[in-house]
């Protein structure tokens, strides 16, 4: 019998803004004091945790002399280096303070640009110093409320010079970092540019070095827009982009509440892991996620025990699914594994089109199977139920 520790084989990871969230709202002052990266890093490492991630600003303030950044970086990474923890994901902050206001890459104010692209440039060199492999791009603050102030189109050409001139840094530099894109529909603002793991597939595609660029798909915000995550992330499987993952739990039709791993809809987690666990997937397994407001100090680390502990579960969970004859039966009545066959074996060819012409089909019959998916699904709750 498993007993669900999580170990650094297990890639796990935290934002360290996540452990640290003290607990603020819109409407409510902090609830619990501010955590120092330190102690995170020990906490987490103690717990199982194989690295953290962080912002620019979640390491050093906003504003921080050469010397004080020096001295924030060398204690941090001394916490690393004693507890064996990785850095494995950074990013930037480009939201917090009020220049950001308007957004960065896709202010309407071009210093504003220029601004953010030098924060992010020296951001970028905190995530090399630090060895992070994959640096991330949420654009919280690109998008709008008053659409006719920002013309969209030229917002997301701003958006593919920014990542441009970014990606001919890190190449230029030699850094090994690739680029995920966060995708949010909304909040803060009232509609952001990059909403959906298909938008910022889409931009990708536009950018001069697609291949150094992915997603960072997180659970909460593709509920949040209404979506399937486990579809945006097959999607990202499939285009080879899935770099990085957020996993947190969300319900639909409210804010962004960034609630602990499998705190809602176990059944999309469930099926969220089974698909991680048996795609190939080597990143990191990135908690984006924060204790709940009403906890104390202590609850910061049942909330960190808790995902991981819930992931390990739900693997175990997947296997014995997996394993069940009464699901290969289920599947094989659901016809789950032929949607893996190629429909036109080779592609279209004239004798290909001639074969299809030439089909009889009975439509009849063809019209009246049934796909058996209550039963496969049934068999889906009892497992997760543990009957
Ligand atoms: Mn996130």
């Amino acid at each position: 019998m498993s007993t669900y520790a999580p170990t650094r084989d297990h890639r796990f990871s935290f934002g360290l803004w996540t452990v640290g969230q003290v607990g603020r709202d819109p409407f409510g002052d902090p609830t619990r004091p501010p955590l120092d990266p330190v102690e995170s890093v020990k906490r987490l490492g103690a717990l199982g945790a194989a690295g953290v991630s962080l912002h620019d600003n979640d390491l050093i303030p906003f504003g921080s002399s050469a010397a004080e950044r020096d001295r924030l970086v060398a204690r941090f990474r001394e916490a690393l280096a004693e507890t064996g923890m990785r850095v494995t994901m950074a990013t930037t902050n480009l939201f917090t303070h009020p220049i950001f206001r308007d957004g960065a890459f896709t202010s309407n104010d071009r210093d504003v640009r220029r601004f953010a692209l030098r924060k992010t440039v020296d951001a970028i060199d905190l995530g090399a110093e630090l060895g992070a492999p994959i640096y991330v791009f949420w654009g919280g603050r690109e998008g709008s409320e008053v659409a006719a102030a920002k013309p969209a189109t030229d917002a997301f050409e701003r958006y593919k010079e920014a990542l441009d001139f970014l990606c001919g840094y890190v190449r230029d530099q030699g850094y090994e970092l690739r680029l995920a894109l966060e995708p949010k529909p909304n909040e803060p603002r009232g509609d952001s540019f990059v909403a959906t793991v298909g938008h910022a597939l889409a931009l990708i595609d536009r950018l001069e070095h697609p291949e150094m660029v992915g997603v960072n798909p997180e659970i909460a915000h593709e509920t949040i827009a209404g979506l399937s995550f486990l579809h945006a992330v097959s999607l990202a499987l499939w285009a080879g982009k899935l770099f990085h993952i957020d996993l947190n739990a969300q319900r639909g039709g409210r804010f962004d509440q960034d609630l602990r791993f499998g705190q809602e809809d176990l059944k999309e987690a469930f099926l969220l892991v089974r698909l991680l666990e048996s795609s190939g997937y080597d990143g990191p397994l990135h908690f984006d996620a924060h204790p709940l407001r009403v906890e104390d100090e202590d609850g910061i680390w049942e909330f960190a025990a808790g995902c991981m502990r819930t992931y390990l579960i739900l693997a175990e969970k997947a296997r014995a699914f997996d394993a069940d004859p009464r699901v290969a039966a289920a599947l094989e009545a659901a016809g789950a594994g032929t949607l893996g066959l190629p429909t036109v074996e080779g592609g279209y060819s004239a004798e290909a089109l001639r074969g299809l012409r030439e089909e009889t089909f009975d439509v009849d019959a063809l019209a009246a199977r049934g796909y058996a998916n209550e039963r496969l699904d049934q068999l889906v709750v009892e497992h997760l139920l543990g009957v």
